[in-house]
């Protein structure tokens, strides 16, 4: 078996079946039969963790069966380490690995650490949701050249201006990726980010090109743009009122019900979430993602698409006093499909 997409399609049917022996033969297999580690890692490993997200998404397959394959994958990127040839010579540097803080995706930011340490980097995986003020620490200590922050969730972005305030006063260039940033990297400019790339191919070729950064094609016009004075107050606020809005967005999304499911606290935790991270780089798009996605997932008990227009009316009410916050509430409703029937 050569094609990658074969073996793709057999390590997916190995985690369905959660068999890690029968994962792990997939991934060695495919090595003995001489596949790049690389390939092995991004091509079957990463893109079989994508698939396993859209058939959780689509309902088709269960929290428990996402948590069991992703265990399987952390184990399959261990083996893959273990029994790959010895890196290639090229990386010039240590490059620390560093998921944000309250970002528990951790599997992405480990496989660009593997991605680069077969590049010859020296790379430090620090693991996931990484404190911002943890990250300063270790970096004055341990002096890395460069820092790679890694993040799936855009609603994670004001911890991202943080991590990067904490590099810059080390002096240390950070190196922003993964779904967070957005699809063509912008809000890793946003929050000041001295580079992205969009996978982890991209990041070798970039740092093998110039090991130092800044990376952005225009850098010399760069600079943070999220967080003004108004994104740090509105976000903040929308932070320290999280509790109450869930509560009264549950109650305007289902005024019948007594306590929300906690399927519903918890996505509408991650809407207020969407919502401050999109006031914080002022960008309307972030919180459309939020929307989109809604109308994309099946969660059992989850928050519907009918249910957004009266949490957004609702939310938009109790927010007055930001008007930030109020006009991305407004374009949002906007924008959301007309209800059927
Ligand atoms: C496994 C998983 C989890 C696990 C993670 C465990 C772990 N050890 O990683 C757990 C159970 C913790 C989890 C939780 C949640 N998850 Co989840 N999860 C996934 C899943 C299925 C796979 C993640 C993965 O391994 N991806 C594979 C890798 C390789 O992804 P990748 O982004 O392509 O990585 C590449 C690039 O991004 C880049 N890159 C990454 N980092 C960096 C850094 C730098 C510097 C550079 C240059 C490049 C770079 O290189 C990588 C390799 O090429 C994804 C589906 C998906 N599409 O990814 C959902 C997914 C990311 N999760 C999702 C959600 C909604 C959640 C939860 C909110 C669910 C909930 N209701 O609680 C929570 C949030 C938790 C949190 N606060 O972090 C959504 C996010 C949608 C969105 N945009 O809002 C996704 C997309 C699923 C979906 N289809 O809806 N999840």
């Amino acid at each position: 078996m050569t094609d990658i997409g074969a073996r793709r399609t057999a390590y997916l049917e190995r985690l369905a079946a959660a068999d890690e022996a029968g994962a792990v033969a997939v991934a060695v297999d495919a090595l003995d039969a001489g596949v790049d580690p690389e390939s092995v890692l991004l091509d079957v490993v990463a893109a079989a963790q994508r698939e396993v997200g859209d058939r959780w998404a689509a309902g088709e397959w269960t929290v428990v069966q996402e948590h069991v394959a992703t265990h399987i994958s952390e184990r399959v990127v261990a083996a893959v380490a273990r029994h790959a040839p010895a890196p290639r010579p090229g990386g010039t540097g240590t490059v620390a690995v560093a998921c944000l803080d309250g970002e528990w995706h951790g599997l992405p930011a480990r496989l660009l650490a593997e991605v680069l340490t077969r590049h010859g980097w020296s790379v430090e995986f620090l693991g996931a949701s990484v404190p911002a003020a943890q990250l300063a620490t270790h970096v004055h200590r341990v002096g890395p050249d460069v820092v790679a922050i890694s993040s799936s969730l855009p609603s994670r972005l004001p911890a991202a201006r943080r991590m990067v305030e904490a590099c810059r006063a080390t002096g240390t260039p950070v190196l922003a990726g993964g779904p967070a940033f957005g699809a063509d990297g912008r809000w890793a400019r946003a929050v000041g980010a001295d580079g992205w790339a969009p996978d982890a191919r991209a990041a070798a070729a970039m740092l093998a090109a110039d090991p130092d950064g800044p990376w952005h094609a225009d850098a010399a016009e760069g600079g943070a743009t999220a967080g003004d004075r108004t994104g740090r107050e509105e976000q903040g606020v929308l932070h320290a009122r999280r509790a109450e809005l869930v509560r009264l967005a549950a109650a305007a999304a289902r005024p019948d019900d007594g306590d929300p499911t906690d399927e519903l606290a918890d996505d509408l935790g991650h809407l207020v979430d969407f919502l401050a991270a999109a006031v914080f780089v002022d960008d309307p798009a972030l919180f459309d993602g939020f929307v989109s996605w809604v109308g994309s997932v099946a969660i059992p008990a989850g928050l519907r698409v009918a249910e957004l227009a009266p949490v957004l009316d609702a939310l938009a009410a109790a927010l007055a006093d930001s008007p930030r916050t109020v006009r991305l509430l407004r374009e949002a409703h906007g924008g959301l499909p007309a209800p059927v029937g």
